[in-house]
């Protein structure tokens, strides 16, 4: 029996962490993956993309994680994100964080190909058959939206988020203007207008009409995008409340997690928030005081499968259900294991989802599938995706950043 100063006893020899690759490519949009591989020749992988802020995280990994993960036990998942998490001594943030999702996801992968599991098995199993996810509606007026919530409506989604373009307004977020919605679209951030009034003048009459047509058989659902005050949000949920929304997303910045008390108090209109939050601590007084009914941290930007699942824990003890990040800026790696955990949680919600562009389905196969509106996972074992890195040379990594918003008179709003 050997034990070493690492404090492991052990007694036959185990697998080691060979290699640690970090490949960044631009497959219809950029993407940083993580590719660890054993000594047995088992690879995994984790998406590490944090959107417009790719290379910092690259470099989290490539400079300051992967020397620490050779020679490590891949077996080892929780021990290695307390090893990461608090040997950094520096907490939090999306940029480590991210960056122990990727380790933690690619490792979760590799257990899930050595048991000859799906990654769904190994944290506990079905506790429901398929994933519901919400797709995005949107129009440049509210003709155009309500055809596109249509279009939505015949491929068969249950739930459907709809934004629309504020008339007079460049800066309206969620106005899909190619085949999907894309933020990062330029070399340099994009500057755009904004004004709360007008959007909160228009925004509840276009979710209005939406309803009207959709009637309440679908879940109609709104994402303010943090660009509201908390007594602006509340006026907001208040005048929408017939509508019966699903949710009405990230209403205020949150940061300060008191501030979601306010609204609580003025709307029943349901909360969701935590796209950007990257650890448990972000979101515990918006859970565990019921601020909040939907949580949406999401596994590669809140520290992984690990430490998603014990937000997710938390979550449940206070009937806040789960409503996890899926933009097209989130790879198919993470699709796959949000859908793990997603499947397996007691409180789930309802999954974001937007698609990927086919280039990044030609680089990362064998994602989830949809039918009928539910997702569900791939049966291989561990999460069942594949790099492709011949098809990824094609497609170099190509700067991009996310629009910035000023306010008519010029000051920098919350984009
Ligand atoms: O703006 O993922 O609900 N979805 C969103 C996204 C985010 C992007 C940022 O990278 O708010 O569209
Ligand atoms: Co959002």
């Amino acid at each position: 029996m050997l034990t070493s100063c690492r404090g492991e006893t052990r007694s036959d020899p185990v697998a080691t962490i060979e290699r640690a690759e970090v490949l960044v490519s631009s497959p219809g949009r950029n993407f940083v993956t993580l590719r660890i591989t054993t000594s047995d020749g088992v690879s995994g992988l984790g998406d590490a993309t944090l959107n417009g802020r790719e290379l910092a995280v690259a470099s989290y990994l490539q400079d300051h994680l992967a020397p620490l993960l050779i020679g490590r036990d891949p077996a080892r998942i929780e021990d290695t994100w307390q090893y990461l998490y608090r040997g950094a001594y520096w907490r939090r943030g999306p940029v480590t964080m991210t960056a122990i999702a990727a380790v933690d996801v690619a490792l979760w992968d590799i257990k899930g190909k050595v048991a000859g599991l799906p990654v769904y098995q190994l944290l506990g199993g079905r506790s429901r058959d398929g994933v519901m996810v919400y797709c995005h509606a949107s129009g440049t007026d509210v003709p155009s939206l309500l055809a596109d919530v249509d279009a939505y409506r015949e491929k068969g989604f249950l739930a459907i988020r709809a934004q629309a373009a504020v008339p007079g307004l460049s800066g309206s977020y969620g106005v899909r203007k190619g085949k999907l919605y894309e933020p990062a679209a330029t070399a340099l951030p994009d500057e755009q207008a904004w004004n709360t009034e007008a959007y909160l003048d228009f925004a509840p009459t276009y979710l209005a009409k939406v309803r009207e047509h959709l009637g309440f058989g679908v879940h109609l659902l709104h994402d303010v995008h943090h660009r509201l005050t908390p007594i602006e949000a509340a006026r907001f949920g208040k005048s929408v409340e017939d509508l019966r929304l699903f949710w009405m997303e990230d209403p205020t910045p949150a940061e300060n997690q008191d501030a979601f008390r306010l609204i609580r108090q003025h709307t029943t209109t349901p909360i969701a928030t935590g796209e950007v939050l990257s650890s448990i601590w972000d979101v515990q007084q918006l859970i565990t005081e019921q601020l909040i009914d939907y949580v949406r941290t999401t596994v590669v930007h809140a520290g992984g499968i690990t430490h998603l699942r014990r937000i997710f824990d938390l979550a449940a003890l206070y009937q806040v259900r789960t409503g996890s990040h899926g933009a097209t800026d989130l790879s198919p790696v993470s699709t796959a294991a949000a859908v793990s955990l997603d499947l397996t949680v007691p409180n789930f919600g309802i999954q974001e989802h937007m698609g990927h562009t086919p280039e990044t389905l030609e680089v990362f196969r064998g994602s989830p599938v949809l039918k009928d509106g539910m997702l569900y996972p791939s049966e291989e074992p561990g999460l069942g995706v594949t790099y492709d890195d011949e098809v990824a040379a094609r497609y170099p990594y190509d700067p991009k950043y996310l629009p910035v918003a000023r306010r008519l008179d010029g000051s920098v709003h919350d984009w």
